[in-house]
């Protein structure tokens, strides 16, 4: 049976429903009462049904608390979390209070004052008594609820303490890439304009600016080149597209030289040491951790949902939010008695086709294990992946004790960067 049949059975349903309406209709006339005319045995019924409604609204609420054990989150993962679901609780406590409340008035009295032969109901138009309790309650309720959500959250978005751990996401359809800020805890700085497939994330160095400035040369040459040959015989308005690219690509050239006109080589090392991760966002227990969000394309939103914290990934500008994971993932497996659990980073807001999947693991890992795991990872700095400028000397550097890669193999310092890839066209 397809779309139609299911759209047949509608249409014959609705017919059914209204001849069985229209006899009814004729039965009433042939007993001589009008539709308008409700007996007492009706109303009655009604109204232990608004009864039986509440209870069984009651009920169902009730269970669902208790089959999924309070508001069904699970421990809180972080420090920060438990203030959070402080605040959660507080707010489960104040709505499920007025849901009783304003259920069991709404219900119960619809029960009670069922219309009874020979009594009249009373007509009020207005109380003033009344209207002032149901404004002023609600809004102190209100009031205490936003003055705790704001305080809250502004010390979640506020900067980490000397002690907290700087750690970039970036977000883009459909993924995550973590950028840890290295030794000096201090996150290189970004450009979009630097974004290439080997420099995903934009990191300013003197190196990443002088590729990107060949890169864009060498495009702005060839479309000049093939603008300029008369042999090529181009359609107006492919010209007019190309003309469009070369003006685009000129504006990128002159701010990227303005950026290399700006740019101090002091500022390298910052980025040299951050370390990019993907796949797996691996965290230290008892760890205070600062989180920088990006985002490349459109708007995300960060999801820790046993951490407790979310906030957008906004293209344009940085976001930030904090917490301090208390738990091991070995250790959440014991209490939930799951050996396959695994912390998540969710994107949580609708970003497109594959957004379902815009997901990262992570793992929190114990002091020792995560010392390990992070010297591991020393081996691949931006610099050593990217590759340092050549005017840079290693020597100065490591005397400097500000480059945690001045121990590096002489092979690797010599600093060979990967080819560029090319840039799409706008
Ligand atoms: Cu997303």
């Amino acid at each position: 049976m397809g779309k139609l049949g299911i759209l047949l059975v509608i249409v014959l349903g609705a017919i059914a429903v209204a001849q069985l309406v229209r006899v009814y209709e004729h039965t009433l006339k042939l007993k001589k009462t009008s539709e308008h005319d409700i007996n007492d045995r009706d109303n009655n019924l009604n109204a232990w049904l608004m009864l039986l409604f509440m209870f069984f609204q009651f009920g169902g609420y009730i269970y669902l608390m208790l089959a999924y054990g309070w508001t069904g989150r699970g421990p809180s993962a972080s420090i920060e979390g438990e203030e959070t679901d402080w605040l959660l609780n507080l707010n489960i406590i104040i709505i499920s209070a007025v849901f009783f409340l304003t259920n069991f008035l709404l219900f119960y009295f619809s029960y009670k004052y069922v219309r009874k032969p020979g009594v009249k109901a009373t007509f009020i138009s207005h109380n003033n008594k009344l209207e002032l309790i149901w404004t002023v309650i609600p809004a102190v309720v209100l009031a205490v609820i936003i003055i705790l959500g704001l305080r809250t959250w502004n010390s979640l978005t506020s900067i980490g303490s000397d002690k907290a751990v700087v750690i970039e996401l970036y977000a883009k359809q459909f993924d995550w890439t973590a950028r840890y800020s290295g030794e000096d805890n201090v996150l290189g700085k970004f450009d979009y304009k630097l974004t290439t497939g080997t420099n995903e994330l934009g990191i300013i160095t003197t190196k990443t600016i002088e590729d990107a400035i060949v890169d864009r040369e060498k495009k702005v040459n060839d479309i000049n080149k093939l603008l300029s040959d008369a042999d090529t015989v181009m359609s107006d308005s492919l010209i007019e597209t190309k003309e469009f690219t070369l003006s685009h690509n000129e504006r990128i050239l002159r701010s990227l030289y303005q950026l290399k006109e700006n740019h101090k080589v002091e500022l390298d090392k910052q980025a040299e040491d951050d370390i990019i991760v993907k796949g797996v966002l691996v965290l230290c227990v008892d760890q205070e951790y600062e989180f920088n969000f990006r985002a490349m394309d459109v708007l995300h939103s960060a999801y820790f949902p046993h951490f407790r914290a979310q906030i957008n990934a906004v293209p344009g500008m940085t976001t930030r939010t904090k917490f301090t994971p208390i738990m091991t993932t070995d250790e959440m497996r014991k209490i939930k008695n799951d050996p396959k659990f695994k912390y998540v980073l969710l994107c949580n807001k609708i970003c497109g086709k594959a957004h379902y999947k815009m997901k990262m693991d992570i793992e929190v890992l114990s002091k020792a294990e995560f010392a390990a795991w992070m010297l591991a990872k020393k081996k691949e700095t931006f610099k050593l992946k990217y590759g340092a400028a050549p005017d840079v000397k290693e020597g100065d550097m490591a005397k400097e004790g500000t480059s945690p890669s001045g121990d590096m193999p002489a092979e690797l310092a010599s600093g060979e960067a990967a080819p560029m890839k090319k840039e799409d066209e706008i």
